[in-house]
């Protein structure tokens, strides 16, 4: 048996390259957690989670995730055997309730040490590849009607994207239907268009203007109501004619998949490794939507290149119906902390292969934009802390 002998957290600190503009507000840094596991036999293994905002988009933050990972993941981990990851997620699960994007964090380190202890691509620990590459997307979110379809436009040119998703709900409901009216009359015949209203309508304001957003263009709508709105999401998915509902925050658990599966509250899951807890969740996740007959979109953090390789890797494994994938965030931050990006080409994502997560870490790059550059420590929890 190999053991999982030590882990070292840290918070990064990366500068995006413009501001990034969602309904609860401006980004204009990532700041991802990541984590690095050894195992008894020399291997080694990185894992991040990434948050938006701090705890803007659900309620952890890089300093909680940092903290539930020092004090309690690590911790309970530290000595078990790697190869029985089930049990390792059992005992996090033990350890400590939710603080599901910590524990995806842990698990990805984990599956990308044994995966490389074994010499093998982590796909190949997760049920084997049937996807390749996947179209990708990128998100106009600016806040700027020229920036927006000047970037658009570039991408295009370049055979980057050609699927767009719009970030809505700062501002009122009938000044986003203009905004996204104008992007759409602006790129019309060449583009797929989705809006993500990140949770900010409620279920009369979407009831009142997601059809006119439809007849603009759109054909994809993300998260219109609020996580806890199932019965909108449900309203809305039976009614609505010409585009389809994905549910975001409101499917992160198990358990809120088999709701959602039985109100029938949405045609699509955007699956997030984070937000599920990790790879095998995010698997069992798609389980249920492939049971209920809900299709499913390859959705982002806006993780570094660790994070969205792994999101890669467990997303070449799953079976049902696809809507594209959107792990751009490497490409949305000043610069990677990896020396071999995942590929694009021609509108897609060309999925990586091992070992492991198959993308090498850059040290000097971990350095530069460490957190605690600035005087705070990197915490390493090992051994002796458990014996
Ligand atoms: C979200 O809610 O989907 C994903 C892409 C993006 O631009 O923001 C994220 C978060
Ligand atoms: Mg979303």
């Amino acid at each position: 048996m190999t053991k999982i002998e030590r882990l070292e957290v840290r918070i990064l600190d990366i500068p995006t390259i413009r501001p990034h503009k969602l309904a609860f507000g401006s980004i204009s840094r990532q700041s991802p957690v990541i984590v690095k596991l050894w195992l008894s036999d020399g291997a080694c293994g990185f894992g991040e989670a990434a948050t938006i905002g701090g705890p803007s988009w659900n309620e952890e933050s890089p300093e909680s995730i940092h903290h539930a990972i020092t004090q309690y993941l690590a911790p309970c981990l530290i000595g078990q055997p790697a190869e029985r990851l089930s049990a390792a997620v059992d005992r996090m699960d033990l350890a400590c309730r939710g603080n599901l994007f910590a524990k995806s964090a842990v698990e990805m380190a984990l599956i990308d040490a044994l995966a490389r202890s074994m010499a093998i691509p982590a796909w190949q620990l997760l049920g084997g590849r049937r996807i390749d590459s996947m179209p990708l997307a990128w998100t106009l979110a600016s806040g700027n009607i020229t920036r927006d379809i000047e970037e658009a436009q570039r991408m295009l040119e370049a055979r980057r994207h050609r699927i767009f998703k719009i970030k809505i709900g700062a501002r009122q409901a009938a000044e986003d239907v203009a905004h996204v009216s104008q992007i759409a009359r602006a790129l019309k015949g060449q583009v797929r268009l989705t809006v993500d209203v990140n949770q900010a309508w409620d279920g009369n304001t979407a009831k009142r203007w997601l059809p006119e957003l439809i007849e603009s263009g759109v054909d994809l709508i993300e998260q219109p109501v609020a996580k806890w709105n199932v019965e909108a999401l449900t309203d809305l998915t039976a009614c609505l004619r010409g585009a389809l509902v994905m549910a975001d925050e409101t499917v992160c658990t198990i358990h809120e998949a088999m709701l959602l599966a039985r109100n029938k509250a949405c045609h699509i899951f955007s699956l997030k490794v984070a937000k599920h807890g990790g790879l095998l969740r995010t698997r069992q996740v798609a389980a249920i939507a492939e049971a209920a007959d809900i299709g499913w979109y390859a959705g982002t953090m806006l993780e570094t290149s660790i994070g969205s390789a792994a999101s890669a890797h467990v997303f070449s494994t799953l079976g049902g119906m696809h809507y594209g994938c959107e792990l751009f965030g490497p490409q949305l931050l000043v610069d990677d902390i990896v020396e071999n990006r995942m590929e694009l080409r021609d509108f897609n994502l060309i999925f990586p292969d091992g070992p492991g997560l198959g993308v090498t870490v850059s040290e000097s790059h971990l350095d530069r934009f460490d957190r605690s550059r600035e005087g705070l420590q990197t915490v390493v929890i090992d051994m002796g802390a458990n014996v």
